[in-house]
């Protein structure tokens, strides 16, 4: 390949090449380099095609007649200016002023961040989410913002789809220049499971906002306000807008959960006012939040603070679009809501419904109804190539009001469950995870205490431990390590502290902390841990992207590059070939470049060799190649 590129270089035509010529034409190696990505890709569609995804083997597959899933809009076109223009001309004050002196009701698409990590365990591809960008763009320039980054799926990204996660920012960012880019960060615990050194937080914060988030909604997993202060400094630092989420739990109606009252919400929303936030989440993960309470609870907000209130829900139970239509009425400025096909269920209420709901009234969201189905139509095909991942629920719960799940954690835990066995007994679950929370003094859940609490709630169904024995300290219990560690004080304070009996038999008497787990944490020195990366990986220049993800997910990074070298950039792939290969006879077309595109026709598959090899025949921009993958299967 490089002597043909040499011989038909003009230069080299023109006889006016000299010896350094080949050294100082970097042109000639880029067809090399091209050929040797295109290699990579095909040994991966080859092995799949051989082996099969391990992600998809035993799960339901899409129809070979599966609609193609073809965006309303291909490319970006004209424009109208929208929330973004006023951010970057004004700043995230301006927004949160513009917010409030909204008489329509604003509107988030959370289809690309909650959407899937509720109803698809988060494995929506990036290719899916940019080719719908620039129908976002020119079709639904009057969104508040779209949720697009960040919770689970920066490390779904990197651990199971095989891509980077910032590119994917980057992409969206440049497809859809008009409306907000929104994340969810868990505070100290950046998009992780655990709490990071504050500078670690910091560089995540400030690199997130470079590569293209405008909305941060920060929340801290027991409602812990001042571990949410590094966080919100750093967006406000970042000149990004800030949105501080009270994260809900129990029923402020309910007289027996006094401890999560209306002052309690309160309270909270002015601490997170006087911690400097631009606009107040209220942030409903598990969907609890019922349309009187909301009444109730979002008067006293608007009453009692001066932010715009951003208001976040499931729909688990069947009711979150009456608890949307309550908040509005009570004067909310902004909700979430997921494009129809990705809406429902334990996601988001369904925003063409909503959008509907609320025509011709005084909160009339101006949204164009038709659009909305265009870009859903796309949706619902997209959704369709992600069938091995489906495991929602079949109907409304009301269950949910005993478990208190979140909506991301619910087809997580469902899934641990089957792999334990226990998705027979998956009630059981639920009241165990009810036990296991009031056990630790009922407590905010979501990521990462959910997680703790799904722990501890699996623990107790496999072994049959009801919430008294595994508080008898006559018993003897083993107790999963996130339990051990959220005692400890790893992950913060809940309000009122850890319940002392329980505490004591999970510590043995270990001290536990009550101060700031990032207080104590000594700074990375980033400078450094950049060259030891960049040597461990031989990566000869790691950047400030590949950085960040290493400081949140080590192995998860250093295994996404190892495959890397392997596979290349499998992201531009076709999802349905990412996930089964191809059929022989099959045609696909991938860009791995600005106009760079690989046509791949799979030819034939030959027989297993002696080695344990097998031969995949395939044709590549017309030209034959052949791919020896070892035979797994
Ligand atoms: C994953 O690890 O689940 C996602 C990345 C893909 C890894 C590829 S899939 C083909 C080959 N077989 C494996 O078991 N892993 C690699
Ligand atoms: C996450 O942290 O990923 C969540 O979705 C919490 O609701
Ligand atoms: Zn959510």
């Amino acid at each position: 390949d490089f002597v043909i590129n040499l011989l038909k270089h003009p230069t080299f035509l023109s006889n006016q090449y000299t010896t350094k010529f080949i050294d100082t034409t970097s042109e000639l190696f880029q067809f090399a380099h091209r050929q040797d990505r295109a290699t990579k890709i095909l040994t991966y569609i080859a092995d799949i095609t051989v082996n099969g995804h391990p992600e998809t083997a035993g799960r339901a597959k899409p129809s070979a007649d599966a609609r193609k899933a073809r965006p309303p809009v291909q490319a970006l076109g004209t424009w109208q200016a929208g929330t973004r223009q006023l951010l970057d001309e004004q700043g995230p004050k301006a927004v949160a002023d513009w917010m409030k002196a909204q008489t329509r009701l604003l509107i988030t698409d959370t289809t690309m961040r909650d959407g899937h990590q509720s109803l698809l365990a988060t494995r929506m591809r990036s290719i899916d989410m940019i080719n719908a960008a620039p129908a976002y763009a020119q079709l639904m320039p009057g969104l508040f913002s779209v949720e697009c980054w960040g919770g689970a799926t920066f490390d779904v990204a990197y651990r199971f789809l095989q891509e980077c996660p910032w590119q994917r920012l980057r992409d969206i960012r440049e497809r859809m220049p008009n409306i907000l880019t929104q994340m969810l960060l868990r505070a100290s615990n950046g998009v992780g499971y655990t709490n990071y050194p504050d500078n670690v937080v910091r560089a995540f914060v400030a690199q997130a906002a470079k590569s293209g988030v405008d909305v941060f909604r920060v929340f801290d997993s027991l409602n812990w306000v001042p571990n949410m202060r590094v966080a919100m400094d750093a967006v406000v630092e970042a000149n990004k807008i800030c949105e501080a989420a009270i994260c809900y739990t129990g029923d402020i109606l309910d007289p027996d959960r006094a401890k999560y009252d209306l002052r309690y919400y309160v309270a909270m929303a002015k601490e997170l006012e006087a911690a400097g936030a631009h606009v107040l989440g209220l942030k409903d993960m598990a969907g609890l939040l019922k349309a009187p309470a909301a009444r109730v609870l979002v008067k006293a907000l608007k009453e009692e603070v001066d932010l715009p209130i951003h208001f976040h829900t499931h729909d688990t139970s069947g009711a979150a679009a009456a608890t949307i239509l309550a908040a509005s009425d009570a004067g909310v400025d902004a909700v979430d809501a997921a494009m129809d096909a990705f809406s429902g269920g334990t996601s988001q209420a369904c925003l063409g419904s909503v959008v509907e709901a609320l025509r011709h009234t005084e909160r009339d969201t101006g949204l164009d109804i038709a659009a909305i189905r265009r870009i859903s139509n796309y949706w619902e095909a997209v959704r369709g190539q992600y069938c091995a991942f489906e495991s929602s629920l079949q109907a409304p719960a009301s269950e949910v009001y005993l478990h208190e799940m979140p909506g991301g954690q619910f087809t997580n835990l469902k899934a641990q469950a089957r792999s334990l066995g226990l998705e027979e007994r998956w009630h059981e679950v639920a009241q165990a995870y009810a036990d296991a929370n009031m056990m630790f003094g009922d407590i905010v859940k979501v990521t990462p205490s959910s997680k703790v609490v799904g722990d501890m709630a699996l623990m107790m169904v496999a072994q049959g431990l009801s919430r008294a024995q595994v508080e008898d300290p006559a018993v003897e219990v083993a107790f999963p390590d996130s339990v051990v560690d959220m005692l400890r004080g790893n992950l913060g304070q809940p309000p009122g502290g850890w319940p002392e009996g329980i505490q004591r038999k999970v510590l043995k008497g270990e001290p536990a902390s009550t101060e700031r787990p990032g207080a104590h944490m000594p700074p990375v020195d980033l400078e450094a841990m950049r060259e030891k990366v960049s040597r461990d990986l031989g990566m000869p220049s790691l950047d400030d992207e590949d950085l960040n993800g290493y400081l949140m997910y080590p192995k998860v990074f250093s295994d996404y590059m190892g495959r890397h070298k392997t596979y290349g950039p499998v992201r531009v792939l076709p999802t349905r070939t990412f996930f089964y290969g191809m059929e022989p006879g099959e045609e696909i077309s991938a860009e791995i470049g600005p106009g760079k595109t690989l046509e791949i026709r799979l030819q034939a598959v030959g027989d297993t060799t002696p080695e344990g090899d097998v031969r995949v025949f395939f044709e590549l921009n017309g030209l034959p190649r052949t791919i020896r993958v070892p035979d797994r299967s």
